[in-house]
């Protein structure tokens, strides 16, 4: 099947990351892949060497897709979608009106929220074009979309338990907002007294002192990125990508959310935390929340350090849960699989369809 991706990137790595993951996973299955996107630097960080002949990347500010003689695409697939006030340049019109018949699934924003699953492969008709767009609702649940995880490594899934905690390796990749300075002063300290805390700060341009616990992690290629999260005890993560690889990493982990101005985030972070933290001892609970909440600045009354010092008692608990709820994700919906499912199911030919 021929196959058309539509990544518009707005900031971070996120939208590039998600599309170039969708891509990859696509292209592996031997699916042909033409991925338009708009930001040639953002896909070179993260796919700095193309691999597979399948996958195609467009830039297409770069391209002129009108006239490039375009294969027709099966399906076309718009992750997050492209709304005006997020871009100029609306090249998913273009391909809207080059391929009108074409089944379009626009992917949305990850989201634990009950909502979706009622609105999960629903459909809404451009009232001037009449063109069709079904919505697709990733999740963690069996009435949604499910999650990518069909490329991850399986021999980095059975990791050894973490057993000593005061030896314990930090991964952090976090907005410029997250209190990175308190977690390391807070390393620092646990050191002299005679830990072995080490932190690992991936995309940060917080400066460094001579004495801090931290280094810098430059960025690797997204196909390094499993192989960076298995090297970690403890895994600070952000977005939307990076903490679903660090929940199939089976490692505790702090997320920091991306925040949006109206402030629909901290609904979205609280629900994923109740469906995460069933399970949980109500005290680890409790200071797995609390670390949640400062890392993302709610509750900042307290030094992030000691809210998190209050946690690390609870590691081997979490670290047990955090296998446990890695095996549900790798044996739940796979988002890849379900796109191609979906699709399936459009292209039934007329004997099969039921009298509509
Ligand atoms: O970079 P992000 O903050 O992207 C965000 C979110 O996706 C958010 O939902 C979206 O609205 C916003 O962009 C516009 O975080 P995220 O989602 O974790 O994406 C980071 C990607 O970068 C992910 O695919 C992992 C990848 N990555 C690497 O490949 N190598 C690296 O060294 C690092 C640090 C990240």
């Amino acid at each position: 099947m021929h196959i058309g991706i539509v990544c518009k990137v707005i900031d971070n790595f996120g939208d590039a990351g998600f599309s170039l993951r969708l891509a990859k996973a696509l292209a592996e299955r031997g699916h042909s892949v033409d991925l338009f996107h708009d930001d040639s630097a953002t896909f070179r960080a993260l796919y700095p060497t193309p691999d597979n002949g399948n996958l195609k990347l467009i830039d297409a500010i770069k391209t002129n897709i009108e006239t490039e003689g375009l294969q027709k695409p099966d399906l076309i697939l718009e992750p997050f979608g492209t709304s005006s006030e997020q871009t100029a340049y609306r090249f998913d019109l273009i391909l809207k009106r080059q391929f009108p018949k074409t089944p379009w699934l626009l992917i949305d924003y990850l989201s634990s929220e009950k909502w979706i699953e009622s609105f999960h492969l629903s459909n809404s008709i451009d009232p001037n074009t009449g063109h069709v767009t079904t919505f697709f609702y990733p999740g963690f649940t069996e009435q949604t979309g499910g999650l990518i995880h069909c490329d991850y490594p399986r021999h980095l899934a059975g990791k050894p338990l973490l057993t000593n905690k005061t030896c314990l390796r930090v991964f952090v990749f976090a907005y410029p907002n997250a209190p990175i300075r308190g977690l390391i002063n807070t390393c620092n300290s646990l050191n002299s007294q005679g830990n072995e805390i080490s932190i690992g700060l991936a995309g940060n341009s917080l400066k460094l002192e001579p004495d801090d616990c931290a280094s810098a992690i430059p960025f690797v290629a997204q196909s390094e990125f499993d192989k960076l999260l298995a090297q970690y005890d403890m895994l600070f993560v952000r977005g939307e990508d990076s903490f679903v690889r660090a929940q199939l990493a089976g490692k505790p982990f702090i997320w920091q959310i991306y925040p949006t101005e109206d402030n629909a985030h901290f609904e979205k972070l609280a629900c994923f935390f109740d469906l995460y933290a069933n399970g949980l001892g109500a005290d680890c609970k409790l200071a797995l929340w609390n670390s949640w909440l400062a890392w993302n600045g709610v509750n900042t009354h307290g030094d992030f350090g000691m809210i998190w010092m209050a946690l690390l008692p609870h590691l081997p608990e979490l670290d047990v849960h955090a296998m446990k709820w890695q095996s549900r994700i790798l044996n739940g919906k796979e988002l890849v699989k379900e796109v191609l499912t979906w699709h399936g199911s459009q292209t039934l030919t007329l004997k099969e369809k039921p009298d509509l």
